[in-house]
C-alpha cells in the first residue's frame, strides 16, 4: 500500500463532486438521525491524514472520536488483523474459547491501575461495557441504585442513555429511561468555581441525601468528561469521591472509554491523580479501530457474578482481540503516552496564545491529546454555540476534521492520533483557531 503523504491537500472544494454524490445517496438510504460531522467521505487514512473520495487530504484532529490513537490502519494492527482473519474470524468465546481473549484480559490486568488480582470481561462497544459494569456492581453489592454526574456521557442504549446527562440529541423522545439512575452535581471548575474538596462535598451530600449510600451499587465517573465538554474536574475531586465510595461499599466505576489507552499521556486518566477505581470500562483506543470493549476490576467483584451471567455473541471477537494486542504493543513500542504528553505541550501553548488574544476563548483545558477550547460570550461567560458551530464548519471546509462537544455545544475538542506529526498538529490547530478568529 502506497504511503499517504502527511500533508493537507485540497484537490477540490469540500464537499467535492464525489462527496456530493455520496451525500445524495446517504440522504436517500441512511436514517437521517445518524448525522455526520464532516461534509465529506473517507477512503483511507494514515497517522495524521484522512484522504477523502475526491482526493482531499484532511488533517485528523478527531481520531474517529478518540479511537485511532495509534493511527487508523496502523501497520502492526493491519498485519495482526489480516493474520487473524485468515486463521479464525469467529467462534464465540462462550461456545469455543480462544487465546486472544485471554491475552487481552492478561494485558488489561497489567495496565489497569487497580492493585491485586484483576479479571476482565470483553464486549464490543463502550455502551455495552458500561451496561455490564453496572450489572456487575449490582450483583456484587446486592444494591440497585446507580449514580452519574451532571454533563456525563456513557452511551446510547437505554441504561447508558439514562446515565448520560444531555437531553438533545441523546435522550430527547426516547424515554422512558432506566429506573434507579440518579444524577448528581460534578466538578466543572470554569462554571462552578469550586475547588475539588468543595465539589466533592456537594456530590457526596447529594448521594447521601437523595440516594443513600446503602442503596447505591455504583457511582460512575469519567475522569475527564468527554462528550460533556472535556471537563477536567478540580484537583482532588476524584480522589475524594473514590474514598467516599470505598468507605461506603459503593463501587467506583471509572469510565475510561474516551480517556483510556495513552490518550491523556498515561495509560489511564485516573493515574494522573492516583485514583484507584473498583471497575474500569475501556473501549475506543484499545483496539485501533476494531470494535472491542472491556470491564476490568478486582477479582472479588467480577467473581460475584454467576457463571454464564455475562457474555454476548461477538464480545471479545478474535479479530478485535488481535487488533487490541497489536494496538497495545504499538503504544508500548512507540511510547505513545510520551507522544500524548508532547502533543499537550505543543497544543496547549498554541491554544493559550490564542486565548490571550481572543476573550471569546473562555477556557483552554484537557490533558495529553485530549484538549479543548470552550467558547463564550466574553461579557457574560454564556456559552457561544453559534460561534462554535460556525468555526467548526469553516475548519472542516478548510480540510481539518474538527469535532465539537459540550452540554452547551460550545466546545471544540482536539483528539489527534498520537502518531500525528508536530507540523500537521500545529497546522490543524492554527486552521481551527483562524476559523474561530474569523467568525
Ligand atoms: N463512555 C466516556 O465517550 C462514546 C459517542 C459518540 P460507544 N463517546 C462517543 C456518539 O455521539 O455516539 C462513549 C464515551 C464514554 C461511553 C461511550 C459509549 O461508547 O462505543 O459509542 O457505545
Amino acid at each position: 500500500m502506497a504511503e499517504l503523504p502527511q500533508s493537507r491537500h485540497l484537490a477540490t472544494e469540500i464537499p467535492g463532486p464525489k462527496a456530493r454524490q455520496l451525500a445524495a445517496r446517504q440522504a436517500a438510504a441512511v436514517a437521517p438521525a445518524v448525522a455526520s460531522a464532516m461534509p465529506t467521505y473517507a477512503v483511507r487514512s494514515q497517522d495524521g491524514i484522512v484522504e477523502d473520495v475526491d482526493g482531499n487530504r484532511l488533517i485528523d484532529l478527531g481520531s474517529g472520536i478518540a479511537v485511532t490513537s495509534v493511527g487508523a490502519s496502523a501497520p502492526a494492527v493491519v498485519q495482526a488483523v489480516q493474520d487473524q482473519v485468515e486463521q479464525l474470524t469467529h467462534t464465540c468465546f462462550m461456545a469455543t474459547p480462544y487465546e486472544g481473549y485471554i491475552a487481552v484480559a492478561e494485558k488489561l490486568a497489567e495496565l489497569v491501575p487497580i492493585r491485586g488480582q484483576l479479571r476482565s470481561a470483553l464486549f464490543s462497544t463502550g455502551a455495552e461495557a458500561v451496561e455490564n459494569a453496572v450489572k456487575i456492581a449490582r450483583a456484587y453489592t446486592g444494591r440497585q441504585a446507580v449514580a452519574a454526574l451532571d454533563n456525563a456521557y456513557h452511551g446510547r442504549t437505554t441504561l447508558t442513555m439514562s446515565l448520560t446527562a444531555k437531553s438533545m440529541p441523546y435522550k430527547h423522545s426516547f424515554g422512558p429511561f432506566a429506573p434507579e439512575v440518579y444524577r448528581i452535581p460534578g466538578s466543572y471548575p470554569l462554571r462552578d468555581q469550586l475547588d475539588g474538596a468543595e465539589a466533592a462535598e456537594r456530590s457526596i451530600s447529594a448521594l447521601q441525601t437523595q440516594v443513600g449510600a446503602e442503596n447505591l451499587a455504583a457511582l460512575i465517573v469519567e475522569p475527564i468528561q468527554g462528550e460533556g465538554g472535556f471537563i477536567v474536574p478540580a484537583e482532588g475531586y476524584l480522589q475524594r469521591l473514590a474514598a467516599w465510595c470505598r468507605e461506603n461499599g459503593v463501587i467506583f466505576i471509572a469510565d475510561e472509554i474516551q480517556t483510556g489507552f495513552a490518550r491523556t499521556g498515561s495509560w489511564f486518566a485516573c493515574q494522573h491523580e492516583s485514583v484507584e477505581p473498583d471497575l474500569v470500562t475501556t473501549a475506543k483506543g484499545i483496539a485501533g479501530g476494531l470494535p472491542l470493549s472491556a470491564v476490568t476490576g478486582r477479582a472479588e467483584i467480577l467473581d460475584a457474578v454467576h457463571a454464564g451471567g455475562l457474555g454476548g455473541t461477538y464480545g471479545g471477537n478474535p479479530v478485535a482481540c488481535a487488533a487490541a494486542l497489536a494496538t497495545i504493543a504499538t503504544m508500548e513500542d512507540q511510547d505513545l503516552c510520551a507522544k500524548a504528553a508532547d502533543i499537550e505541550l505543543t497544543a496547549l501553548e498554541q491554544l493559550r496564545g490564542a486565548a490571550q488574544k481572543d476573550p471569546r476563548i473562555g477556557d483552554v483545558r484537557g490533558r495529553g491529546a485530549m484538549l479543548a477550547v470552550e467558547l463564550v460570550d466574553p461579557d457574560t461567560g454564556a456559552p457561544d454555540a453559534e460561534l462554535t458551530g460556525a468555526a467548526a464548519a469553516a475548519a472542516r471546509r478548510a480540510g481539518v476534521i474538527t469535532l465539537t462537544c459540550g452540554t452547551y455545544g460550545n466546545v471544540i475538542r482536539f483528539l489527534p492520533p498520537l502518531t500525528i506529526s508536530k507540523e500537521l498538529l500545529t497546522e490543524g490547530i492554527s486552521i481551527v483557531l483562524d476559523s474561530i478568529a474569523q467568525n
